[in-house]
Order: C-alpha cells, then sequence, then structure tokens
C-alpha cells in the first residue's frame, strides 16, 4: 500500500503571491521543493477543510505543468485530499477550473498557469490557488499562505503513487493511514462545453456562422485550442481554419500569449486584410480575450465590456431574468458605468483583479464585469474567461446583425465613448519604479499641484483629486489599501500609475490614461493620437521617464 512520506525541507522567502497567484521564472519553480512546499502552504492554508475534500488541478499546457500536475496529486494523497480531479494531460483552462470547482462542489483547485507570461524553461511558470466560490483566492487567503510558506520545515507526499494524467480514467488507491484516494483523468473540454451550452444560444451562433460571416480566432499556443475547436468548428460549424495556432505548446511556440495589438500581431495582420468579419484571440490560460473587427477594428476592453453590457439581456439567454449589477476594476475606463446609469443597475469599482469580483456575485450583487487588462467575464463562474467573452460577442452579433465597427459606433452614439489607453514600462528595475512610485505618493494632495494649470497639444488640464485608491469591500468589509495612483481631472479625465503583480523580474510599471468624448465623430478617432495631450501631461507631472530612465514604453494598449 503506498504510503505519505514527510520531506524536510527549508522556507523560501520569495512566495508572496501577486495579482493572482505566484509568477516566476521556470527555473526558479524546478529548485529543489521550491514547487512542493508551495503547494504545501497552498494545502496546510486550508487547515481542517481538507482532510476527505475534493480539489481540482490543472493548467495551461506550458513547460512543467504535466509533471508539476502529477506531482501536486501525490501531496493531495498524502495530505488526507479524497479526490482530485484533473484534466487529460494536465490541461485545463483557467475559466474551466473555475467552472469544475463550482460544479464539483470542491474545496478549490491548484492551477499551475504563468498567465498571459511566456512559458518554457527560459520563461515563466506560476501556481494560483482558487477556493470553493472557484474564484481566485482572496487577500486574506494569500496572506495565510505566504505566511505559513515563510517557517515551512517538511512537506508531505506518497512518492510511490502510480499516477498518469495522459490516460483519461478513474483511479482509486488506498493510502495508508489516509483510506480512499479517487483520482479522476478527466477530458479537458466537456464540462466546459456543457456549461456554454446552458448560457448561449448555439443555434442563432450557428446560423450566423453558417452565412458569410467569416471568423478567425488566434489561440496563441495556448490552452484555448482544444476548447476553441470543439466549441467553434466541431459544435458551432465553423470551418477548421477559422482556429489557428490550436494546439497547446509547451513554450506556445515561442511566442508571447498576451492577447493585445502588439502580441497577438499574426492576428491583427490577418485580420487587416479583410478576409475575416470578426477575429479574437486568448491568452495562455484562457481568460483574457481580445476582440476585433473586420479590417481590424479594435475594440478596447472597456468598450467591449460596455457593448456586451448594454446587449446581454436582449442577446444572450443566461442574461434573460435581468441583470443584477456591473462592475469594472479602478484603471479600466467607465463605459460600463454609463450603461449601468442608463439602466438603473448598480455599478462597482474595485482594485485590479478578478478577485475582487467574487464577493459581490457570492453575495447576489454583480452579474457582469470586466477589465482593461483583456478580461471580460460573469457569475457563471469566478474566473474571467475568454472564450465566453467571444460567445457573448458572436450571440449579438448574430441577434443585431451588425458589423462589429457598426456596433462601437452604434454605441458611442447613444452613450459617447470613454478613450483609453494604457502605457506599459515592462522590466525596469524595482528601484527605479520605488523611486518614481515615492515621488507620486509626494505629489498627493499637493497643493501646488493641485492650482496648476496643465497644457498640451493645444488642451489645458486642472486636476480635481489626487489620491491612492483604496477599497473597502461592501460584503465583507476587507479593505484593500495603495491600489493605484490617480490624477482625476476637472474635465474627469484620468492618469493612473501602478506597478504590475503579475510580472516574474523586476517591475512592470503601467500608466493608464482615459477621457471622456461625447461627439461621435470624435469618437470615431484613433484613442491613442486624441490622448497623447493628455499622454504628455501624464508624463511631465510623473517624470516617469527620468525615474525610469526610459524614453517610450515597451507596449502601448
Ligand atoms: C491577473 C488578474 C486580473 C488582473 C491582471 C492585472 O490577470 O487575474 O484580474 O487584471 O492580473 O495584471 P497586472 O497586475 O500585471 O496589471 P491574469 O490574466 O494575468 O491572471
Amino acid at each position: 500500500m503506498p504510503s505519505p512520506q514527510s520531506v524536510k525541507t527549508q522556507p523560501f522567502g520569495d512566495q508572496k503571491p501577486g495579482t493572482s497567484g505566484l509568477r516566476k521564472p521556470t527555473k526558479t519553480f524546478l529548485q529543489p521543493n521550491y514547487t512542493e512546499n508551495f503547494v504545501q502552504s497552498i494545502l496546510l492554508s486550508c487547515g481542517d477543510a481538507l482532510r476527505g475534500s475534493t480539489l481540482v488541478v490543472g493548467g495551461d499546457g506550458r513547460y512543467f505543468v504535466k509533471q508539476a500536475a502529477e506531482n501536486i496529486i501525490r501531496m493531495c494523497a498524502a495530505n488526507g485530499v479524497s479526490r482530485v480531479i484533473v484534466g487529460e494531460n494536465g490541461i485545463f483552462s483557467t475559466p474551466c477550473v473555475s467552472a469544475i470547482i463550482r460544479k464539483e462542489k470542491a474545496l478549490g483547485g491548484i492551477i499551475l498557469t504563468a498567465s498571459h507570461n511566456p512559458g518554457g524553461l527560459d520563461n515563466d511558470f506560476g501556481i494560483k490557488f482558487n477556493t470553493a466560490n472557484g474564484g481566485p483566492a482572496p487577500d486574506g487567503v494569500t496572506t495565510k499562505i505566504f505566511e505559513i510558506s515563510k517557517s515551512l520545515a517538511e512537506y508531505k507526499i506518497v512518492n510511490d503513487l502510480k499516477i498518469d494524467v495522459a490516460v483519461v480514467g478513474k483511479s482509486t488507491f488506498k493510502i495508508d493511514g489516509c483510506g480512499d484516494f479517487v483520482v479522476e483523468v478527466v477530458d479537458s473540454v466537456s464540462a466546459y462545453l456543457d456549461l456554454m451550452k446552458g448560457i448561449f444560444d448555439f443555434g442563432a451562433i450557428k446560423t450566423l456562422l453558417s452565412g458569410d460571416f467569416k471568423i478567425l480566432i488566434n489561440c496563441l499556443n495556448g490552452v484555448t485550442g482544444p476548447y476553441a475547436t470543439r466549441i467553434f468548428v466541431d459544435e458551432l460549424g465553423a470551418p477548421a481554419s477559422s482556429v489557428v495556432n490550436c494546439i497547446p505548446l509547451e513554450d506556445f511556440g515561442g511566442a508571447h500569449p498576451d492577447p493585445n495589438l502588439v502580441y497577438a500581431k499574426e492576428l491583427v495582420d490577418a485580420m487587416a486584410t479583410g478576409a475575416y468579419d470578426f477575429g479574437a484571440a486568448f491568452d495562455g490560460d484562457g481568460d483574457r480575450n481580445m476582440v476585433l473587427g473586420k479590417n481590424a477594428f479594435f475594440v478596447s476592453p472597456s468598450d467591449s465590456l460596455a457593448v456586451i453590457a448594454d446587449k446581454a439581456e436582449q442577446c444572450v439567454p443566461y442574461f434573460k431574468s435581468g441583470i443584477k449589477g456591473f462592475a469594472r476594476s479602478m484603471p479600466t475606463a467607465g463605459a460600463v458605468d454609463l450603461v449601468a446609469k442608463k439602466k438603473q443597475k448598480p455599478i462597482y469599482e474595485v482594485p485590479t483583479g478578478w478577485k475582487y469580483f467574487g464577493n459581490l456575485m457570492d453575495a447576489g450583487l454583480l452579474s457582469l464585469c470586466g477589465e482593461e487588462s483583456f478580461g471580460t467575464g460573469s457569475d457563471h463562474i469566478r474566473e474571467k474567461d475568454g472564450i465566453w467573452a467571444i460567445l457573448a460577442w458572436l450571440s449579438i452579433l448574430a441577434k443585431t446583425k451588425r458589423s462589429v465597427q457598426d456596433l462601437l459606433h452604434d454605441h458611442w452614439a447613444v452613450y459617447g465613448r470613454n478613450l483609453f489607453t494604457r502605457y506599459d514600462y515592462e522590466n525596469c528595475s524595482s528601484e527605479d519604479a520605488n523611486k518614481l512610485f515615492e515621488h507620486l505618493e509626494s505629489l498627493i494632495g499637493d497643493e501646488t499641484l493641485l492650482k496648476s494649470e496643465w497644457r498640451a497639444g493645444g488642451k489645458s488640464y486642472r486636476i480635481a483629486l489626487t489620491d491612492n485608491f483604496e477599497y473597502s469591500d461592501p460584503v465583507d468589509g476587507s479593505v484593500a489599501k495603495k491600489q493605484g495612483i490617480r490624477f482625476v481631472f476637472k474635465d474627469g479625465s484620468r492618469i493612473v500609475f501602478r506597478i504590475s503583480g503579475t510580472g516574474s523580474t523586476g517591475a512592470t510599471v503601467r500608466m493608464y490614461l482615459d477621457s471622456y468624448e461625447p461627439e461621435l465623430e470624435r469618437c470615431k478617432q484613433d484613442a491613442a493620437k486624441t490622448l497623447r495631450p493628455l499622454v504628455d501631461v501624464a508624463l511631465k507631472i510623473s517624470s516617469l521617464e527620468t525615474h525610469l530612465k526610459r524614453d517610450k514604453p515597451t507596449v502601448i494598449t
């Protein structure tokens, strides 16, 4: 009978989860005991509830996922877990893990991904823990995991447990001192497909795709490949050639699996030929999405959320009974706020991180939400959901019979447009980034700043408010402090600065800008160009380029 072993270990001091889990270079996770220490800390954070529980395990197919999944199962066996559900070859998208946790009433799930960060031996790996509601562990849980990791002296594992996650099926083991332990290796897609069929009118989308309407879905060699092929090709009848880069690769084919205009250039170029009516890309673990219309017409994530919010009740059966409320993360432009106001629904503004939406959903306050970082989703699960977002868009296109661009123009004609752009300065030194933020902090409430007029590109701005965003959760009263430095101007325009919580080395500084434009003809202009004067003001106020020693950003969205 296989029996648990206790392995002596030393704590690592750097296992503090970021915006969504622990993300580090793969080689860091490959150090002896590093992965095991973090997993043991997760398991211990569950306390007594762990014994006899069900956990879901899976990841985005990047290098080390399969091996890590098998080791995690061995650790679950030794720690008293009764049942583990794992995807075939260790593959599950992040939204799918959330769906299965909820469906199976599991205690939680361990997701093996560094999301949109590149994968492979020389790139990144990551581990995150989702709790029983299916959502990313809230701050209280991640703090507990980090605290445990700082003094961990041993981990438990059943080394001689024979597991093969490549073979679908159910195995029951008797573990010495722990009793029965069940491992269910399941098809990675089926449960998720069933959920989507219950949300959308697949017949309506099938009719759209059976006509002249052409789609191009680029999975960027990430986890969505099997999901997109099953759903868009097998179920909805799109030609097989509509889904590309659809085999999950350990290094994402050397690509950066981040669905934006820079890293999904292959999709942008293909859409620019005018051969397709609708294009989409996803990130490595399938929770982010980018939407493009014909001729590579770009739909900003803030606009995408607002259009879905406006049309969901009319076009998506799941929402027919009504929307409870909307939400967005603080740096996301406020387009959805205008929809909420018109529909007389509540709107919530939370810090960056999907985990902050979970409590609102669990309390029945929130149905639809999104983030500027290409995340869109609803209360069908507790993660943002790339494929869901594309099915929502196709449902709207099927019902309204408008093009993507026309839909956006219709929307701006009613609501005006919240122009948005984001500048990312990747791989800065942490020291430079800290100095920049010390400087920005020192500007909060600065009287001279508040009185000054800032001029650029023929425009003039005056500051109405400066602060470091703080959020009090209306459900449990928990407070998240220092979530982004904001400069809000008298005309409602905003500049926001944050340090990314998803990088694996150094610091990535993000500068977000948005401004409201009521005139339809001006709404149609290029957002990056229209916002240029505000960018100049932001750079002047912050002295960002001097502090970071950069003369341009790495990525502009
Ligand atoms: C994660 C979170 C998102 C969040 C994003 C922000 O996304 O799940 O809710 O918006 O991080 O990233 P950063 O801190 O770098 O700005 P993902 O897709 O990386 O899991």
